[in-house]
């Protein structure tokens, strides 16, 4: 047995699946965790799915904190989703212990695993094929938000430190600019450009925090559209999942980053440009089913910022898909060459786009504004 086997086994044999194991399949299209869909086959009832996650030891340092974190949020957001009539085993994640009683399992190589039910019936999309899928995406993680609005926020660990800080970001990639390691910085010069020409967009909604203008809430930091399960049958936003990164933050960046990845109709990495294009519709449907979500928790200062959270959110993203193209592709997963600067690319596509439809941007904000 290989290696890699050898510790999925050993993984497997340390939790209590309470059925035969049949089966354990790479399964996701996530970019950080290396994630398995576990198939066991109990004596008298069909197969029960369990989604099996090796935490990234290169996003995560402490996956102590993040599964404290976890922890404490599924558990709130089940009691949450009990209180208002919802069915928790569908609505919210649930963390199955390994048998040793820890939060999660640390494998012989040092691997950090942990282990939820499947929620079964869902479907997990990974682009807005219909308006109405996007709007349901939408409201889903405008109630994410409603529901953890009292959640303590200084009790949640920052699981990875200035995520969101887009100054940062910027930072970190002059200094990948400045090393040059592999010298691949002058094939992406136009990029590196693009980048550093919009330095002082990526002051602005931290200025805003800091002036208290924008208030900070716990967020769940990576909201794309493949990290909320929908209903099979209704297609309604059903289970909010990929809580790795959920900590006190920017609630625009929640909105932002769901309009990075939906609002628009093709995949993160195309390399056909021309294809890549902000769609102001789907802009317009998934700001009036977010806000419709939140339950008009936010406040005016938030909704009025919300073309910036979509905005910084493209540039931050391609920022970091950038810096990772120039370190060797050390943090996005990648299944080809050169995935992350077309990845990046991308992003640079959107910015731009969003500059260009700005003023219609603001006029769809300020129509929900009135409401
Ligand atoms: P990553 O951080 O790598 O994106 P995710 O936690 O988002 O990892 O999981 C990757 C994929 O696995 C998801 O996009 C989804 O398809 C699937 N998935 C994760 N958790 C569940 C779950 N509890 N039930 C069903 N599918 C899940
Ligand atoms: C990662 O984990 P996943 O694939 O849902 C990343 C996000 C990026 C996204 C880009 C913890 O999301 O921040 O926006 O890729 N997650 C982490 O697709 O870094
Ligand atoms: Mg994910």
């Amino acid at each position: 047995m290989v290696q890699a086997e050898q510790t999925l086994q050993e993984v497997l044999n340390a939790f209590d699946f309470g059925a035969p194991v049949v089966g354990a399949i790479r399964y996701g299209q996530g970019h950080i965790n290396d994630t398995f869909c576990v198939h066991t086959q109990p004596e008298d009832a069909c197969c029960r799915r369990f989604i099996l996650q090796r935490m990234s030891a290169a996003a995560f340092k402490r996956p102590d904190q993040l599964m404290e974190n976890i922890i404490g949020v599924t558990e709130y957001l089940g009691r949450e989703v009990e209180r208002r009539g919802g069915d928790r085993s569908r609505e919210a994640m649930k963390v199955v212990r390994p048998k040793n009683g820890e939060p999660y399992y640390t494998d012989s190589q040092g691997g950090a695993w942990r282990l939820y039910p499947f929620v079964e019936g869902t479907v997990c999309h990974q682009a807005a094929d219909t308006p109405e899928l996007f709007a349901a995406s939408g409201r889903a993680f405008g109630r994410f938000q409603q529901l953890l609005k009292d959640y303590p926020a200084e009790t949640l660990y920052e699981t990875i430190p200035n995520f969101h800080n887009t100054e940062d970001r910027l930072a970190k990639l002059k200094a990948a600019v400045a090393a040059d390691k592999l010298g691949r910085a002058k094939e992406c010069r136009p990029e590196i450009d693009f980048m550093l020409s919009r330095e002082a967009d990526c002051s602005v909604a931290l200025d805003a925090m800091r002036e208290g203008k924008l208030p900070v809430r716990v967020t769940h930091n990576d909201t794309k559209l493949n990290n909320v399960l929908m209903d099979g049958v209704t297609g309604e936003g059903m289970c909010i999942i990929d809580l790795d990164t959920v900590m006190p933050g920017l609630v625009i960046y929640d909105f932002g980053d769901s309009i990075r990845f939906g609002a628009n109709h093709s995949a993160e990495d195309e390399t056909d440009l021309d294809k890549v294009n902000l769609d102001v519709d789907l802009f317009a449907v998934y700001t009036r089913a977010f806000l419709e979500g939140t339950g008009g928790s936010l406040t005016d200062a938030e909704v009025r910022y919300l073309p910036w959270g979509a905005k910084l959110m493209t540039l931050e993203c391609g920022i970091r898909f950038l810096t990772d193209y120039l370190v060797g592709d050390e943090y996005f997963h990648i299944s080809r060459e050169r995935q992350n600067l077309d990845r990046c690319r991308t992003q640079c596509k959107l910015v731009a786009d969003m500059e260009l439809h700005w003023d219609e941007l603001q006029a769809i904000v300020g129509e929900c504004r009135r409401r």
